[in-house]
């Protein structure tokens, strides 16, 4: 890469965002500059949470890029119930996708773990569960699976989804099934999230919101219905929001996507996100094998013989043929 001579502008911000590291170091921060953790981004305003979990509604200083639930910043107490955010300190990881104009929409950052949610209802779609699981593994994030409202489906219907779903446990992803209506599963999922920072990902309407509430002591998130015509949630949450676990750890509710876009994922890149085909990367008779029909594919021989799943095979190829629209726009 070239070297690049900086602006005196650049330059400036380079020594600011420096500082703003010394800061950090600093264990000692001194009054002017506390430290918290972004809960809700209201657009123009964000609330943050001190070490003492009070909130407060801050004021963003211009330099800063917009800052979602999860992010760590150096603020200043204004007054009882405000401030203003002073920076940002750099993310350990974040999860993002693209909206319409393929702009990075950052969801949250700094997380441990992605539930991924689906139900009975919306039907369950592994498709979105695999885009979701390209988005984690290519993040470092750790991804964990949950199947909600087993109270609908009949016995019949249940085995096709455990069937389904059977993959995801084989590929060593932990696979939870809850209801959020009977309280069931509940537990298994407080153990998945104790002490660590969890977001929830999924359609709208599959039960994000109340598995939260099924969480917390008090019903806190807003809970939509489904419309009976097109058997789709109706985009109740449409803020992300960061919530505290009595037993420990944080979740983030996010607003339901229709279609999980991936960002910045190269066709190359794709491959990764599955974890099964990782060992056999490499081993194509073409270097730029993209593992859809060309001979003497690795990956293909695996499904041929079994090894390999032919349902995420050919969630693979969907993922590539999008990407292939999405990086061209
Ligand atoms: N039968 C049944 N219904 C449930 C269950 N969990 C949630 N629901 C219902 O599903 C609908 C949607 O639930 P929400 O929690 O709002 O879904 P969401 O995923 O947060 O949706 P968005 O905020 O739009 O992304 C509501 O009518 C809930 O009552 C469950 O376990 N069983
Ligand atoms: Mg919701
Ligand atoms: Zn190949």
């Amino acid at each position: 890469m070239s070297k690049r001579k900086l602006t005196k502008q650049q330059q400036t911000r380079v020594k600011q965002q420096q500082q703003t590291h010394l800061q950090q170091a600093d264990i000692d921060l001194p009054q002017s500059g506390q430290r918290a953790i972004v809960t809700a981004n209201h657009g123009k305003t964000v609330v943050i949470e001190d070490s003492d979990r009070q909130s407060f509604t801050c004021n963003i200083r211009q330099n800063i890029d917009s800052l979602v639930c999860g992010d760590h910043v150096i603020w200043q107490q204004e007054t009882d119930t405000t401030g203003i955010v002073l920076a940002m300190e750099d993310r350990t990881n974040f999860l993002a996708r693209p909206d319409r104009r393929q702009q990075a929409k950052v969801v949250a950052a700094n997380i441990d773990q992605m539930l991924i949610i689906s139900a009975a209802k919306p039907a369950l779609n592994t498709r979105l569960i695999d885009r979701y699981l390209v988005a984690a593994e290519l993040s470092g994030i750790t991804p964990v699976i949950v199947f909600n409202k087993i109270d609908l489906p009949d016995n019949l219907q249940m085995n096709d989804v455990k069937e389904q779903l059977a993959v995801y446990t084989g590929l060593g992803y932990q696979v939870i099934f809850t209801s959020a209506k009977q309280d069931s599963g509940i537990t298994n999922l407080q153990a998945a999230l104790q002490d660590k920072i969890s977001v929830f990902v999924g359609q709208s309407g599959v039960g994000k919101s109340s598995l939260i509430n099924s969480l917390l002591p008090e019903d806190v998130a807003r809970v939509g219905e489904i419309s009976d015509s097109t058997q789709k949630g109706r985009h109740t949450t449409t803020l992300a929001q960061l919530y505290h676990l009595p037993s420990g750890g944080n979740l983030i509710d996010s607003p339901g996507i229709r279609e999980f876009g991936l960002w910045q994922v190269s066709l190359e890149q794709a491959a990764e996100g599955f974890v099964e085909f990782r060992p056999w990367l490499g081993k194509c008779r073409f270097r730029n094998c993209l593992h859809e029909d060309e001979p003497g594919c690795s990956i293909r021989d695996a499904v041929e013989q079994g090894v390999i799943s032919e349902q995420r095979w050919q969630s693979y190829r969907r993922i590539i043929e999008s990407l292939r629209v999405d990086n061209h726009k």
